[in-house]
């Protein structure tokens, strides 16, 4: 086949990116007879065994139920109630369950991704081509933008002529990057910060998400499954993982996740360490002609709240089903607040990351008076009500409105 004469093929809409947005974006338009096809350089094999987040609302799980996406998740998730803080070598737990009547779900990320991979591609019979090499967008501000990228076997390159494009290709794509300088706002937000990310092939060490606010740093603790834990550590942003031996993880981790009257914790060897520095991001308007950003493609929020993947897909549910209307019903209304309503909810989101980070890195800073306002913050979600209630509606994404 000949590189330089493109294949040509016709789409409603391409959605870059087969992430928790693109898949479940895709997955809606699959449902509604909306033709689309999804596009991903990764293999299917890779996506479905990516780990990273685990925590998810109640709110977000209703929305995969609402589109028939969540029967795995009803039946495999464990359901999250309380958290525990330790500080000052004591234990608090924070029952949010019993605060708001709400919960969390704890699904791994990679099994979400393979449920919704398996839903698009083998029962909706969806379109997906995974290995893409450099994906290209163009004419984004005409009603005919256009889609290309290189098929790995031949090297041929595919265009595909759509009237929407959703770009949902996380952090590191290439949809954000196709908006020519000047025509969004990009903010950003730096915490100086790096969190060490590891998964040990250990059993969680307790029945709860563990928080662990430490003069060392940050150490966090969530369960994924029954044989694998997620754990973090804070360190400096740029730090090398190599840095990080077995026996220092481990014994950092006794520490700082360390209280009078705690259980061990269950070691295990490590799967994964990798270093995130923490910074923060949002794109404004998340639209650019044809072009709709969802998820991390349009903005970032470090894990230090564990909100990416949740805002990720009420992204997904927002666009999804306002494509659906446009294309069907030829009503834009949910089109044209898209990017108002999604960022409204991702700016309450990094307001709270941001209070979070507050909590979790203020001890260690080296400033003894932020060190002592850090633990009063901290007191203060165990002495009133008032205050536990409200951390608790932000840390679920209960509130009525955003
Ligand atoms: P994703 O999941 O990054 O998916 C984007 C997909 O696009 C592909 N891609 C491209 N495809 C085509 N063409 C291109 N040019 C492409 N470039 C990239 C990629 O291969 C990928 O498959 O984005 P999406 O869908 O927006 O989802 C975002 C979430 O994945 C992310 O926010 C969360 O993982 C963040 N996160 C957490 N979120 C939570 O809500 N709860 C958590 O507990 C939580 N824990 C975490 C996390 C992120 C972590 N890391 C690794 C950053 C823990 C960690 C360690």
């Amino acid at each position: 086949m000949n590189p330089n004469s493109p294949s040509e093929e016709r789409r409603t809409v391409v959605v870059v990116g087969a992430g928790p947005a693109g898949l479940t974006v895709g997955n809606i338009l699959r449902a509604a007879a909306v033709d689309c096809v999804v596009l991903e350089t990764e293999s299917r094999q890779f996506i479905e065994t990516r780990p990273r987040a685990g925590v998810i609302e109640e709110r977000v799980v209703r929305g995969l139920r609402d589109h028939g996406l969540a029967d795995a998740l009803s039946a495999r998730a464990q359901v999250h109630d309380t958290c525990e803080f330790r500080f000052a070598d004591e234990r608090f737990r924070f029952d949010y369950a019993e605060l708001t009547g709400h919960h969390h779900y704890v699904y791994p990320q990679p099994l979400l991704v393979t449920d919704l991979v398996r839903e698009y591609a083998d029962v909706r019979g969806g379109d997906i081509r995974f290995g893409v090499r450099d994906v290209r967008l163009h004419d984004l501000e005409t009603d005919r933008p256009t889609v290309s990228y290189s098929d790995p076997a031949t090297g041929q390159r595919h265009l595909l002529r759509c009237e929407f494009v959703a770009g949902c290709d996380g952090a590191r794509g290439v949809t954000r990057d196709a908006i020519p300088d000047g025509r969004v706002r990009i903010s950003r937000r730096d915490y100086g910060v790096g969190w060490l990310a590891l998964l040990a092939e250990a059993p969680p060490s307790s029945d709860c998400v563990l928080f662990g606010v430490h003069p060392n740093g940050f150490a966090g603790h969530m369960a994924r499954s029954p044989e694998v834990t997620r754990y973090y550590l804070q360190c400096p942003p740029g730090d090398d993982p190599e840095n990080w031996s077995h026996d220092r993880v481990w014994h950092e981790l006794r520490q700082r996740l360390g209280a009078a009257g705690a259980p061990p914790l269950n070691e295990g060897r490590l799967l994964e360490k990798r270093v995130l520095d923490m910074h923060d991001y949002v794109v404004e308007p998340l639209v650019f002609g044809r072009l709709l950003l969802a998820g991390d493609a349009g903005h970032l929020t470090a894990p230090i709240a564990a909100k990416g993947m949740n805002l990720a897909l009420h992204d997904a549910f927002l666009l999804a089903d306002a494509l659906v209307a446009q294309v069907t019903k030829d009503d834009d209304t949910g089109l044209l607040g898209y990017s108002h309503a999604s960022l409204r909810r991702v700016w309450d989101y990094q307001e709270f990351s941001g209070f979070l980070s507050g909590i979790y890195h203020g001890t260690a800073s080296g400033d003894p008076f932020l060190a002592g306002t850090t633990l009063a913050r901290l007191r203060r979600l165990f002495t009133s009500r008032a205050a536990a209630t409200s951390f608790a509606e932000q840390y679920l994404g209960s509130a009525a409105a955003y």
